[in-house]
């Protein structure tokens, strides 16, 4: 027997394929899968998702701030394409226990997370056996990374722990080997390969937040593996194992097609470039024209042009203005601080002269709240020095380090920090590269104290931040971002930047 899997994975809320920020029409959406999805799809085929759904567009954000009680827009998408499987991912606990609760319960789709547990119950099913008739059957196991108390707020997750994927896979693989009578097995996990593809390689410290590849290296018995979490697209085999990682917002459906007679399997990656499905678009209709006009409503002016980013990457080499603006604000909120850190994410967009939550969400595209850390001379210059390894230097020029862009863009883990002035030089070893740290005047010593306000996200230690792990919180401001900001802009109608060109960054 043929079966057929097709998957996607972090579609962060993309059903319609309409951009947030210009409106214009991308290669992205469930909207634009469907038509793929219904030309695949018989009796044989299974529909998966791999998590990171309830986070990310403007209409989850805006539904999930101020319509949280009616049904969240991508439940009913699920339901309308009529998923078989799906899988939680580290960003559907972002919002807290109620709103996952209620997400569970209204999406129909199986929920996998296996490795996932509340009051000690998994939150998924320890492992599914899908019957395709009397004689063929697979099973499914699906897993999230551990990593999520890295990253979330603990009272979100106060009542629930995380299995080791790894672990949980192994002993489940075992058990379906010892006991159940299927053709395979295929591993839903929400998470991503750590190593390279072909060479394996690492290609990012070895934390145990992504484990797809010693699962794929280390685990005898899995056919098949969806992966997820790095927003990477890649369809390949893996140590003989057929492995996809479909790309975010629904631009790709990973399809795997799987001989369970022969254990022959291809996969690959389908765009999202189908003509747009109307019926599922008008069933968020209403939704979406709420977040829509959200979006457009004016919050407040610049009193001097824009702080719309052009060129990126100038942007980090010479902080640009839109970053002080959000060191402001972050100081602001953060009253006990006198250092502002703030990154420029992928694909942020900046702020028009006129302000609207539709620049706001396009910029500020994580849900992130604010840490003010206490900490001394010695941990400041090693953040700074983290941050200087986001370059290099190529005959005598600034370049990029390439473990910022490849395998994956991960630009937001550069950080540019207010309050002080300094300067990087690229050319240096890692490690040594800030050559002139000045607070008010006069050298940065090792004992001196300072409060710096961050993300949380940077505050816990993500992107590899450990030396910020262990110190005092003097603030934990609860605030989203985006809120931080609206209020800011609300209370001042006529911005004003407080712009200094404090970083040097030089070959
Ligand atoms: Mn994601």
């Amino acid at each position: 027997m043929k079966i057929r899997i097709l998957a996607t994975t972090d579609v962060h809320g993309y059903i319609s394929p309409y951009s947030y920020s210009d409106r214009k029409l991308c290669k992205q959406g469930l909207c634009r899968l469907s038509a793929h999805i219904s030309r695949l799809r018989d009796e044989h085929t299974l529909l998966i998702d791999n998590g990171d759904s309830l986070q990310g567009s403007s209409l989850n954000y805006y539904h999930n701030l101020y319509e949280k009680d009616l049904i969240q827009p991508m439940a009913k998408a699920l339901n309308y394409l009529n998923y078989d499987y799906w899988n939680l991912g580290n960003h559907d606990f972002n919002y807290g226990p109620d709103m996952i609760h209620q997400y569970i319960n209204d999406v129909n789709a199986t929920l996998l997370t296996g490795n996932a547990y509340e009051h000690g119950q998994p939150m998924g099913c320890e492992y599914a056996i899908h019957h395709f008739d009397d004689n063929y059957a697979i099973a499914l196991i699906g897993v999230v990374t551990q990593h999520i108390p890295v990253w979330e707020k603990a009272e979100h997750i106060k009542d629930n722990a995380f299995e080791d994927a790894f672990d949980y896979v192994k002993r489940t693989v075992e058990k379906i080997k010892a006991t159940e009578d299927v053709q395979g097995i295929c591993v839903v996990y929400h998470g991503g390969h750590e190593l390279h593809l072909e060479t394996n390689e690492p290609t990012e410290l070895l934390t145990g937040e992504n484990l797809a590849s010693k699962m794929c290296n280390e685990i005898e018995g899995i056919d098949v593996l969806i992966a997820g979490h790095q927003h990477r697209s890649y369809a390949v085999f893996v140590n003989g194992v057929a492995t996809v990682q479909p790309y975010e917002n629904a631009k790709n459906l990973g399809v795997i097609e799987w001989d369970l007679d022969t254990n022959e399997r291809t996969v690959e990656l389908l765009m999202a470039d189908q003509e747009v499905d109307e019926e599922l678009l008008n069933l968020i209709g209403p939704e979406e024209q709420r977040a829509q006009q959200w979006l457009d409503k004016p919050l407040g002016r610049l009193k001097e042009g824009n702080l719309l980013v052009h060129d990126p990457i100038d942007a980090r080499i010479h902080k640009h203005p839109l970053i002080s603006f959000i060191n402001q604000v972050q100081l602001y909120f953060a009253d006990k601080a006198q250092l502002s850190s703030q990154a420029l994410f992928n694909e942020s967009v900046g702020f028009n002269s006129e302000i609207t939550m539709r620049d706001l969400v396009s910029t500020y595209v994580y849900s992130n709240t604010l840490k003010a850390l206490r900490m001394n001379g010695k941990v400041l210059k090693e953040y700074l020095e983290k941050t200087a390894e986001y370059f290099d230097a190529e005959d005598g020029k600034v370049v990029l380090n390439r473990v910022f862009y490849d395998p994956k863009p991960m630009h937001f883990n550069y950080e540019m920090v207010d309050g002080l002035d300094y300067t990087i030089k690229s050319s240096n070893p890692i490690g040594s590269r800030i050559v002139e740290m000045v607070y008010q005047g006069k050298p940065v010593e090792e004992t001196d104290e300072f409060v710096m306000v961050m993300s949380s996200y940077r505050a816990n230690g993500g992107g590899e931040f450990d030396m910020v792990k262990n110190c005092e919180v003097v603030q934990d401001i609860q605030k989203d971002m985006v809120d931080a900001l609206a209020e800011y802009i609300l209370a001042h109608p006529v911005l004003e930047v407080d712009h200094e060109d404090n970083i040097k960054v030089i070959a």
